[in-house]
């Protein structure tokens, strides 16, 4: 039954040497796309490891041992509630730790039975999507582009029910043999107007508490000058999209 489907969203971007203050900061995304879920009767579990405690354990054990520590939760997790599908948020920052801790997550989990599919997300996974899924195919297995508004819900139901079938989901990357497809649903982008409130309570977002609670509005998304060779925005954000300021206003 969907409300029993828990659909834990990893946040790690951890550097590797110095800490980036920004990440202590309340994920917007994945607050976002919880609100999606709850409306589905679908658990929403946002797991964020950018957090002081996170950097005590560091400080005191080693980069390593907390990176075993995290893998060790997520386990546990995923095997109480029976979880077939994840989502990791990737950013540049943590990116390698991350991948580590996943690969050895699904190994523990397959040595069980138990199949994990990741869909990542995020800035890094926008950017460098299909070098991720070649070169990470034994830990990443889809890849969301751009708005994950339209895609979350369809794959979560699709991977406890008959399967998943990315090319009835837009938005979505994934390695076939050694090509990279794209979902025959192709880009879509959500309204802005219709955006749900974010969810920033403790039973969905356990570290909430530790994190510093400045919520973001997300009044605008995406370029339509998209002219400047450095920025990935214009690929992946689409045109640029504003949110009515009224909603804003009330919002606030
Ligand atoms: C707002 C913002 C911030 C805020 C974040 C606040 C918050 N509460 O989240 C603050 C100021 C804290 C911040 C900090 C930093 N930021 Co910043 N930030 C942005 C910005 C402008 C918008 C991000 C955003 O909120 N988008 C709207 C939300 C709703 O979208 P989203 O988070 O991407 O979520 C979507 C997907 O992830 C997906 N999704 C989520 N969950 C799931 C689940 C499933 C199953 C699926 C399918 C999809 C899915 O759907 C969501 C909705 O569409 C972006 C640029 C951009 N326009 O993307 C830069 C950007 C993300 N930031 C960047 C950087 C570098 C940083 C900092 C490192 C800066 C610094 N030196 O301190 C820090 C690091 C923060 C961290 N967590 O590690 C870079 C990232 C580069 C990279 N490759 O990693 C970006 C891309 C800007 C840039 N071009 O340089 N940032
Ligand atoms: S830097 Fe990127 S987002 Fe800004 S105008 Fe240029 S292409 Fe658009």
């Amino acid at each position: 039954m969907m409300n029993e489907i828990t659909f834990p969203m990893v946040v790690y971007s951890i550097p590797s040497d110095k800490f980036v203050p920004a990440t202590l900061m309340a994920e917007n995304g994945s607050a976002l796309i919880a609100s999606y879920m709850e409306r589905e009767g679908i658990r929403p579990l946002i797991l964020d490891y950018n957090t002081p405690d996170s950097l005590k354990v560091i400080a005191e054990n080693g980069k390593d041992a907390f990176k075993q520590g995290v893998a060790d939760q997520l386990v546990d997790i995923y095997r109480e509630r029976g979880v077939r599908i994840a989502a990791a948020k990737m950013f540049t920052n943590g990116f390698h730790d991350e991948l580590d801790i996943f690969r050895e997550v699904k190994e523990r989990l397959a040595e069980k039975g138990q199949h994990l599919t990741i869909v990542a997300h995020g800035p890094h996974a926008n950017w460098y999507g299909k070098g991720i899924l070649r070169d990470y195919r034994d830990v990443i297995d889809l890849i969301s582009v751009g708005d994950g508004e339209m895609s979350a819900v369809p794959l979560v139901k699709q991977a406890y029910g008959g399967g998943i079938d990315p090319d009835t989901i837009p938005n979505l990357m994934w390695l076939d043999g050694d090509e990279v497809r794209e979902s025959k649903m192709g880009r879509r982008f959500v309204d802005l107007n219709e955006l749900p409130t974010p969810i920033y309570r403790e039973d969905v977002y356990p570290a909430i508490g530790s994190k510093m609670f400045l919520p973001m509005l997300d009044d605008s998304r995406g370029c339509s000058f998209g002219l400047c060779t450095f920025c990935a925005h214009p690929v992946h954000l689409g045109p640029y999209r504003e949110r009515d300021p009224q909603l804003g206003k009330n919002m606030g």
